[in-house]
């Protein structure tokens, strides 16, 4: 059985952060032994699945206990680490077997174009072929700065014999105040996420879904299309896993930068109707309800299937809806969180390998009063602003690449058109969606209005590179990376 001592702390429970490096690294070349015997010594400093579990217990309870005695809660110092390698991290490693998944193998550069991006948008330092990622969060600034300094050290930067190089490194940050948790349109983000078997005990994240197989996050468990079955070394699917890739998950990585001027401004000039007239308090305006509808949850999180007309923020955490494949009144098919998890419009357990992890943070500064004004933003490089998106499943081409390409960027999906010629086309995810003609229909709950399809005029999500990483478990770090 699974013992999550074994499992980096991010993929099943994640780090406790409110700032977050991703410091990106070759190895030197003829490095390889010197940075094998640094990884001994960074091994230790790995925050396993149980202690990132503690972490949060104990801020958990600090919390409660401040609340009790009527005290604001301190926030606890502590930071989490993680590390993962991209294929030609492997390589530099000297790794000659194959994992099994062609997608990882081939690098997110390879993939950037089914994807749907433009390459002439992404930086370059994600052309220059990343070996891996080391993950340091925290809930301070200064224990995150000395944290870094710390691996710095180990790793011998600064020395004659360092045995990586910084190709570039990425600070993230939860929002400011009340906008802490959600990401820079406004939206609360991170809260749907599948619960894991015998993982997630007494968590159902879904209550009308199954928890998933361990397999679905982790390779070599139950539900990994991978698995290598006993006495047979290829699955029925044909991929072979080494034995050290057991425990280990798949980290999608992508830098996305954010437009929120420009999609504040598109909101204010597609208001829907719908809004009941006169307004009562606490109504949304029609910039407000189009903003839900585009995403399927309001800015709280509660989720428009629940609650379409207005805002309940006592929802925010609520899953338990299902769409229904031909109705789009309630929650258009485009809706983000409908193209990302489409629930009852796929047979019950359809969606199960397709689920994903996601560990996401925001980054960079909040708008600008000029941005506001002009409603564009800044060409300055220090304003920009998104989503260092992070994600985890044990198959990259059943979890984050399919997600991309087969749904968000798929204009036909969900495939409510097929069972009745009147429900029109959904078009694609308005969010993170890339595809011809850029619209959707359904934006509007008015049935008279919501076969009318909604053009977007430009994208507000902006893909600047990525790579595709593994995240090894600790006891294969230790005996096949650092040995
Ligand atoms: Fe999304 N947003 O603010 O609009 N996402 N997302 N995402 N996303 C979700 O449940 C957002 C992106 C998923 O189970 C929420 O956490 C933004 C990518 C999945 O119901 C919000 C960006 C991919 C879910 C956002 C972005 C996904 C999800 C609702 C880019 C994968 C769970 C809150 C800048 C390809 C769906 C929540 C479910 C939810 C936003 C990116 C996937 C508010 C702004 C690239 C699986």
């Amino acid at each position: 059985p699974l013992d999550i001592n074994n499992v980096q702390g991010d993929i099943l429970e994640g780090l406790g952060k409110k700032h977050q490096s991703f410091f990106f690294f070759r190895i030197k070349a003829g490095q390889a032994s010197g940075f094998r015997d640094d990884l001994r010594s960074f091994i230790p400093l790995i925050t396993t699945t149980t202690e990132a579990k503690k972490f949060h217990q104990a801020i958990n309870e600090g919390k409660k206990e401040a609340a009790k005695q009527g005290k604001p809660f301190p926030l606890i110092e502590n930071s989490g680490v993680n590390i993962a390698f991209s294929k030609k991290g492997l390589v530099a490693l000297g790794f000659t077997d194959d994992i099994g998944d062609p997608l990882f193998e081939n690098g997110m550069l390879a993939d950037a174009n089914d994807l749907g991006d433009d390459l002439t948008d992404w930086d370059a330092d994600f052309k220059k072929g990343i070996h891996g990622v080391i993950t340091v969060a925290a809930n301070n600034n200064n224990v995150l700065e000395r944290t870094v300094d710390r691996i710095k050290k180990i790793f011998r930067v600064g020395q004659k014999d360092v045995t990586i190089e910084e190709v570039t490194r990425l600070l993230g940050q939860t929002r400011p105040g009340a906008e802490s948790g959600h990401e820079h349109f406004g939206f609360n983000d991170g809260l749907s996420q599948p619960a894991v078997q015998n993982v997630d005990a007494g968590v159902i994240s879904e209550p009308l879904e199954k928890p998933v197989r361990q397999g679905v996050i982790l390779l070599g468990r139950e539900g990994d299309d991978g698995l290598v079955v006993p006495g047979d070394s290829t699955t029925p699917k044909g991929i072979k896993r080494p034995s050290w890739a057991l425990d280990g998950s798949f980290l999608a990585f992508r830098y996305l930068k954010q437009l929120v001027p420009e999609f504040d401004a598109f909101l204010e000039a597609n208001p829907l109707k719908g809004v009941p007239f006169p307004p009562a308090p606490g109504d949304p305006t029609g910039a407000e309800l189009l903003g839900a509808r585009l995403v399927g949850r309001w800015k709280s999180g509660a989720p428009v299937d629940l609650t379409p007309m207005r805002d309940n923020p006592a929802f925010a955490h609520r899953q338990d809806f299902r769409f229904d494949q031909k109705n789009q009144e309630r929650c258009p098919f485009a809706a983000h969180v409908r193209k990302t998890n489409p629930r009852g419009d796929l047979p019950p357990g359809g969606t199960e390998v397709r689920r994903i992890i996601r560990r996401g943070i925001a980054f960079g500064p909040e708008v600008t009063d000029e941005e506001r004004k002009q409603k564009r933003s800044s060409n300055d490089e220090k304003l920009e602003r998104g989503l260092l998106f992070v994600c985890y499943q044990s198959n990259l081409g059943n979890g984050f690449h399919f997600m991309q390409q087969s749904w968000a960027n798929n204009k036909n999906f969900p495939p409510t058109t097929q069972s009745d010629p009147n429900v029109p086309t959904p078009g694609i995810d308005p969010i993170i969606g890339v595809g011809t003609p850029r619209s959707m229909v359904g934006a509007s709950p008015d049935l008279s209005a919501s076969n009318q399809p909604l053009d977007f005029t430009a994208k507000w999500v902006i893909p600047r590179g990525g790579e595709y990483f593994f995240s090894p478990s600790i006891p294969a770090l230790k005996s096949k990376f650092a040995s």
